[in-house]
């Protein structure tokens, strides 16, 4: 029986005393909450929150990091700074950072394979474009993404991914895969991961759905077989909103 996991990806929101406030207010709501709960700041939160979090039933998580451990990459944060700061998941792959920020699947796995390195856990993002889905193409895109992404990590270290799979077309756009579409994509990349690593390795892979997941789908997505947790954009910024999703039976 997999666990949910219930994660909150705060995007660039909020400030450091914003995220602490926010923070505290999960730690109360959440404390008795069943499932397995993340949230991931800013990285200029990630002291403050970590702090707060400590503890908690509550991982605390990063938006991405560097494909380096160290060295001249203005700009960058490596993996090294988040464990410094107490980060125990760091989220690869978004859709933000794949189209936005041009970040391929190569890069991608080389993140993966670092964090993993590292004993921080992963949650790998994988998602189709809606021209893709139009196309006829959403599996294809997740199977490659998912593939690559995960090409070289082994079994034991496939323990430390939760694969979160991330409609595009439903990411901040307040549309929300149905619940029959969304299972049929994670039954597929299960597939996936049955054919890299094994049926028990596929049954265990949790795989959250992420794309406008709010507390009046939750319910409805979750109930699905396949759907093992939430990736949670907007609805996360606020304890009100995310503490429905985070408690849902
Ligand atoms: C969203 O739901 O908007 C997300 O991108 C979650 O990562």
């Amino acid at each position: 029986m997999r666990k949910y996991f219930i994660a909150g990806n705060w995007k660039m929101h909020k400030t450091a005393s914003e995220a602490v406030a926010l923070a505290t207010d999960l730690v109360k709501e959440l404390k008795a909450g069943p499932h397995k709960y993340m949230i991931a700041p800013s990285f200029t939160a990630l002291d403050a929150v970590s702090k707060v979090v400590k503890g908690s039933n509550i991982l605390l998580g990063a938006q991405n990091m560097s494909t380096d451990e160290q060295g001249a990459h203005t700009g960058e944060v490596s993996v090294l700074q988040l464990k410094d700061l107490g980060v125990q998941v760091v989220i690869l792959g978004h859709s933000e950072r794949r189209h936005t920020y041009k970040e391929d699947d190569s890069m991608i796995n080389r993140k993966v394979k670092l964090a993993l390195s590292h004993g921080l856990e992963v949650i790998l993002c994988v998602g189709e474009l809606l021209e893709e889905r139009e196309a006829g193409k959403a599996e294809k895109v997740c199977e490659e993404q998912t593939r690559l992404g995960l090409a070289g990590v082994s079994l034991e270290d496939l323990k430390k991914v939760t694969i979160a799979y991330e409609p595009v077309w439903a990411i901040g756009t307040g549309k929300t895969a149905t619940p029959e579409d969304a299972d049929a994509i994670h039954a597929f990349i299960r597939k996936i991961v049955a054919d890299m690593y094994g049926a028990a390795a596929a049954e265990a892979m949790i795989i959250q759905y992420g794309g406008s997941m709010k507390a009046d789908n939750a319910a409805a997505l979750l109930a699905k077989a396949n759907i093992d947790g939430g990736l949670i954009g907007g609805a996360a910024l606020k304890a009100d909103t995310f503490a429905p999703i985070a408690l849902c039976k």
